[in-house]
């Protein structure tokens, strides 16, 4: 069997119609926790933390996760997120290991996104889409490794203090950011970091920036696909602006899931597209 496998900050549970197993990742602090599982309340992890006094955290998905995600598989395809930021890629090759140890005649290929949500899902489609039109294993795996030197990701996010307060960036630019409506346009860099672009006020100029980063990046009206953070209005004008220029845009906007949704906060928009 085959099995097109995710962890659960790629929020990717289907694929037209092909099931994609979900490894999750953990939210926690000293007095509650929640499973990224596509069970958790997003909504109600967000009131939570933004009362809560105390630190939080989070946890990458741990190797029985992967393990429980890769049972009954021959052929395996992994999709994690950066391992610039996040131990989930380290943790998918020890599983990957262990599996092998046990199915030497398996194949499992894991694949480090350098980035997540709407670019590990634009990544994990492509897997499906190649796999589905009769590729062989090999092939998908090289054709992958080509197709994530032609996808990008962007966010727009009002606040940068999770990200603090877990190392994820440096301390002096989380200071600026929510003061005065101010966020902050950023991208994932090629080490898989978090790499700003700019500062903006207010939400007109934050989408301006955006269209014009992803028109730079070199957007052509392929895939594109907006994950938001309670805030669908942006999404939808962000994809609006898109559509001006391409019609026929491939593009998607969806609710993000609890481990972006932690990081990108309130209010945040994360966007994964294709360039050429
Ligand atoms: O505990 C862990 O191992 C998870 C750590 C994850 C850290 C970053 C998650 C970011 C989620 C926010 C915007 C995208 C930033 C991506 C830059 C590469 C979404």
């Amino acid at each position: 069997m085959t099995k097109y496998v995710v962890d659960s900050s790629c929020e990717a549970v289907s694929y037209r119609g092909q099931r994609i197993e979900s490894a999750p990742l953990m939210i926690y602090t000293d007095e509650v926790s929640y499973i990224d599982d596509g069970s958790m309340d997003i909504h109600n992890m967000l009131d939570t933390l933004e009362d809560y006094k105390g630190r939080s955290y989070t946890a990458c998905p741990g190797t029985e996760s992967w393990l429980k995600a890769f049972e009954g598989g021959d052929l395996i395809y992994v999709v994690a997120m950066t391992s610039g930021l996040s131990g989930t890629y380290n943790s998918a090759m020890v599983a990957k290991d262990i599996y092998l140890q046990e199915h030497p005649e398996a194949r499992v290929e894991v694949f480090d996104t350098l980035s997540t949500g709407p670019e590990s899902k634009l990544v994990v489609e492509k897997i499906i889409e190649l796999d589905k039109s009769g590729c062989t294993f090999d092939e998908v795996c090289s054709k992958i490794r080509e197709y994530m030197k032609h996808t990008r990701l962007f966010f727009a996010l009002g606040s940068l203090h999770n990200m603090g307060q877990n190392g994820r960036v440096n301390k002096v630019l989380v200071s600026a950011i929510g003061l005065l409506g101010i966020s902050i346009i950023a991208t994932a860099s090629e080490e898989g970091k978090v790499k700003p672009i700019a500062k903006a006020r207010g939400e007109r100029k934050v989408i301006k920036h955006i269209l014009e980063e992803i028109s730079g990046a070199g957007y052509k009206g392929g895939k594109l696909r907006i994950s938001h953070v309670e805030n669908e209005p942006l999404a939808i004008k962000v994809a609006d602006g898109i559509r001006g220029n391409y019609a026929d845009a491939d593009i998607e906007i969806y609710p993000a899931g609890g481990l972006c949704s932690y990081y990108a906060e309130r209010g945040g928009i994360i966007i994964g597209c294709e360039t050429e």
